[in-house]
């Protein structure tokens, strides 16, 4: 995307949060999540935090970077169909507002290589969650993406 573009973008999403949620039974108020890029911490190294990440249609994850080295790029064939891709700066915060349910799959770009990568889930169900869980990846992504699959299905048998 051209830079220029990004200031629209961003005032885009701001107006696309500040409408009303039309009265379909979503919660009147759309949530934002905070998803930090972390070089080293508790969890371990290059990692999203949390990884996986469960919002309502119409909220808005806020990626921040604990360092320059990161970035958020969302990975075709892990979105589902009519959803926009996202691709942040190194090292800028962004924000991306999720309308389209479904499963979505990101990487940070400088380590997708070691496993930095996560999964966003919008609304109860993922029609295209056979699709993104088929793709596949560099080793050590396919073991974080494996984990967080597993994750996944884990936390919806609870
Ligand atoms: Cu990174």
């Amino acid at each position: 995307m051209p830079r220029a573009l990004l200031p629209l973008l961003r005032l885009a999403l701001a107006v696309a949060v500040l409408l009303p949620v039309p009265p379909s039974g979503q919660p009147a108020v759309a949530a934002e999540v905070t998803v930090t890029m972390v070089t080293d911490g508790p969890g371990g190294r290059f990692r999203f935090e949390p990884a996986i990440v469960r919002i309502r249609p119409g909220d808005t994850v806020r990626f921040v970077a604990h360092d320059p080295i990161h970035a958020t790029k969302s990975i075709p064939g892990m979105m589902p169909a009519g959803a926009a891709p996202w691709w942040g700066e190194m090292g800028k915060p962004l924000e991306v507002t999720f309308t389209v349910p479904g499963i979505y799959g990101f990487k940070c770009p400088s380590h997708y290589t070691v496993g930095m990568v996560g999964l966003i889930i919008v609304g109860d169900s993922a029609p295209n969650l056979e699709e993104a869980r088929a793709l596949r990846h560099p080793r050590m992504a396919q073991e974080a993406f494996d984990r967080l699959f597993a994750d996944l299905a884990a936390t919806d048998r609870r």
